[in-house]
């Protein structure tokens, strides 16, 4: 027994607490998470040293994450199974990070398209954990040996990094780390605005509307989706160009499981309008049982705490020893 579980492969993925869960996330990648404990070995963290490169207000801050830690436990995340818990709990992930930072090239770090949006956005405070916020992801993964990450489509870059980076430190000492993959779920990679569908849905946005959050009441998720931006054709049909129909009907495949040619033939002769509301509908009733489990796991902080703690603790245990064998091939000396 323990030794199938040794053989299982590992899967290290992790969330920001940045705000609000939205259903991007949940499609993009919590889903997943929940569907791969069974087969992997899973670790999950929220990455909330990763959330302040971008300014947060502190008891919103501490709010967003407990209310993502149980809702990421109402989506299924059994902590039974799979170690989950809080970055900043875990020191030996800011510690790998400043070490792989010495690590990573100025020029790669420039190529980073999600640097390049997120100066953009706030270019009143473009620092430096902005620009090294790779490293320290790839310090996130690195530290247990994870064959593959779970992200959406807009993280496979940083993912390309994190490998760059342990195939150049095991190039240059011996292998140290193991060279993990990206793991791409092919619906619902990528989860548009429902404002902007040339955009990807993202807590961070100013814009609610294009926003569906998991814990939104079902008026303003059905809201949302009747002002969701669409095209002037009136037909719900998959096809380049038509990127507002074509999230939508994403969106209503990942809910329901049904392809797009049977949404077609659904919705054949029909408006926007009858899409639209169904749309809102399918995923209203979806989210149900999860906003449920929500309120049960927010209510209870003694629980709450004591899965982060005993994560920490598990995920610790872990992290130290790839730390420990990192920190000896540089050529610290040991404290003894
Ligand atoms: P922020 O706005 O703070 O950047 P975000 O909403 O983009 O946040 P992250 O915390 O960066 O979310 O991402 C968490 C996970 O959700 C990642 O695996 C990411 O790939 C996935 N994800 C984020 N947005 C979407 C989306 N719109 N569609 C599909 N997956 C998504
Ligand atoms: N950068 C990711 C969140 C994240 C992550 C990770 C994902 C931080 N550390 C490690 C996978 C593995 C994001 O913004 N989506």
């Amino acid at each position: 027994m323990e030794n199938a579980e040794q053989q299982k492969k590992v899967i290290f993925s992790a969330i920001q607490p940045s705000g609000s869960i939205t259903l991007g996330n949940y499609l993009g990648a919590l889903r997943n998470w929940v569907s791969l404990q069974d087969e992997y070995r899973c670790i999950f963290a929220l990455a909330d040293l990763h959330t302040i490169t971008v300014r947060q207000e502190p008891a919103k801050f501490r709010k967003n994450t407990l209310e993502a830690y149980a809702l990421l436990l109402a989506c299924g995340i059994d902590p039974e199974k799979s170690p989950f818990f809080i970055q900043s709990h875990v020191s030996a992930h800011a510690e790998l990070g400043w070490i792989l930072d010495c690590y990573t090239q100025f020029g790669e770090l420039s190529r980073m398209t999600q640097f390049k949006d997120k100066s953009a956005k706030h270019a009143d405070n473009v620092n430096a954990g902005l620009f090294t916020y790779p490293s320290l992801m790839a310090a996130d993964i690195l530290l247990y040996q994870a064959d593959l990450v779970p992200v959406g489509v807009d993280q496979k870059q940083h993912l390309e990094l994190a490998r760059n980076i342990a195939d150049r430190f095991n190039g240059l000492y011996s292998p140290t780390f193991t060279v993990p993959d990206p793991y791409i779920p092919k619906t619902g990679a990528k989860i548009m605005s429902l404002q902007d569908p040339t955009k990807k849905m993202s807590k961070s946005d100013e814009n609610i509307n294009g926003c569906v959050y998991v814990l939104d009441t079902p008026d303003d998720i059905m809201r949302k989706f009747r002002r969701a931006v669409t095209d002037s054709q009136a037909c719900v049909r998959y096809e380049e160009g038509k990127d507002g129909v074509n999230n939508l009907m994403g969106i209503y495949s990942c809910v329901t499981g049904k392809d797009f040619a049977s949404i077609e033939a659904e919705f054949q002769g029909k408006g926007y309008g009858d899409f639209k509301t169904a749309v809102g509908e399918a995923v209203i009733q979806h989210l149900q049982p999860v906003q449920e489990r929500f309120r049960q796991y927010i209510a209870d902080k003694a629980y709450l705490e004591k899965c982060y703690r005993e994560g920490a603790e598990k995920a610790e245990a872990i992290a130290r020893r790839t730390l420990s064998k990192v920190m000896r091939k540089i050529g610290f000396v040991p404290r003894g």
